[in-house]
């Protein structure tokens, strides 16, 4: 495997030679577990660490490596290795944990575009299709919709939920397929660019996993038998969340996570539900709340049919989410600097009374 394969750029090896790493093997992450990751390079695949000095100078989470980062890697052992530096992430798409004070997990990093799969079924949900989208929209990455398990449902049912997908989110592309019949496989593999990075996402048991699996095909294999041969055979294909396709496209399979908060500002809200974010910005107030106002641009939408009222619900419960996650984040920063100050006047105290 070529470094290109594994969706390297020029601006990467010069980078990590500007900070003075020109002899390090460079890498991409492909698996993370606790502060230990598997990083493979054009030479095969290493169990990694990262420097003490990295650690001590990461000021949070956000500051570890992740699956998708490029690093820099100082080579010890035969299948061990030591990260010493990240490239800066071109992208991020990052989770806010809800209840958590606010704070952010990264999903994947250097991802240029985002499968959202949802199964046919009791999966299917248009309001949590809209979070995906905003948690995309955060990051700057395009989402596609991939509504799996087409082959457990009729022809009339499918075309119900592809037009019900289609009003509500129908800016961006949408793929219908079915991991059984490989229905939608040409239309999904339309999408794959050579040297692009895709993150597969969605709630567990939508099939992302068997979708990656059937896309790499006899590739996996083949990619397993090398990394035996190269490190110490340790890991097997299902600890792996970044794959390379031979013929163009690097995927990085997510397990499924149960609540998608959207990090990021407001902005990103108002980039998933657009005609809605546009029209609150007609209203006569600025300070419009929507329920009653004379003048009100959504009110009037809403009643001649021109925006969802689902969608109406979904967007201001994201927002009131969104503004709730930010308060939080700064109590919590309060409470850090009261913390902080109470501190210093305790040692200020303890040196008084000595001297
Ligand atoms: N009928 C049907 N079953 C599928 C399809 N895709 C996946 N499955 C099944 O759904 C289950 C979950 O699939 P998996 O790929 O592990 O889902 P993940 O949790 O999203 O990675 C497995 O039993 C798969 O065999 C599909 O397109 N059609
Ligand atoms: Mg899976
Ligand atoms: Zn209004």
């Amino acid at each position: 495997m070529t470094k290109e394969d594994l969706g390297y750029d020029p601006a990467i090896g010069q980078y990590f030679d500007s900070q003075g790493l020109a002899g390090a093997e460079l890498g991409r992450v492909i698996q993370e577990h606790r502060e230990r990751y598997v990083v493979r390079t054009e030479n095969g695949e290493y169990d990694a660490e990262v420097t003490g000095n990295l650690r001590y100078s990461a000021a949070s989470r956000a500051d570890f490596p992740a699956v998708g980062d490029w690093v820099a890697l100082s080579v010890y052992d035969q299948g061990a290795a030591l990260i010493l530096q990240l490239y800066p992430r071109r992208t991020v798409l990052e989770r806010q944990a809800v209840g958590k004070h606010g704070e952010k997990q990264i999903i994947a990093a250097n991802v240029d575009r985002a499968f959202i799969l949802q199964a046919v079924g009791h999966d299917f949900n248009l309001n949590r299709m809209e979070r995906y989208l905003a948690v995309c929209h955060a990051a700057g990455i395009q989402p596609i919709a991939v509504l799996t398990k087409t082959d457990l449902t009729d022809q009339e049912s499918l075309d119900r939920l592809g037009s019900q997908l289609e009003k509500r989110v129908g800016k961006i592309p949408i793929v219908c397929l079915s991991n059984e019949t490989r229905e939608g496989y040409d239309q999904l593999r339309a999408h794959l660019e050579k040297g692009k990075t895709y993150c597969i996402m969605g709630s567990s048991g939508v099939g992302k996993s068997t979708l990656v699996n059937n896309l790499l095909g006899e590739e996996l294999l083949k990619t397993s038998a090398i990394s035996e041969s190269t490190s110490k055979g340790r890991h097997t294909t299902s600890h792996r969340e970044l794959f390379a396709l031979e013929n163009g496209g690097i995927l990085i399979d997510t397990p499924g996570m149960r609540e998608i908060g959207v990090a990021g500002d407001s902005d990103s809200i108002d980039s998933t539900f657009e005609a809605i974010a546009e029209l609150a910005g007609q209203c006569r107030f600025s300070d419009c709340t929507h329920t009653e106002e004379e003048g009100c641009a959504i009110l009037e939408a809403l009643d001649n049919g021109e925006i969802d009222p689902a969608a109406f619900e979904n967007y201001q419960k994201m927002l009131r989410e969104q503004s709730r996650f930010q308060t939080s984040l700064r109590e919590r920063r309060e409470k850090d600097r009261k913390m902080g100050k109470m501190y210093k006047q305790i040692i200020e105290n303890k040196r008084k009374n000595k001297f």
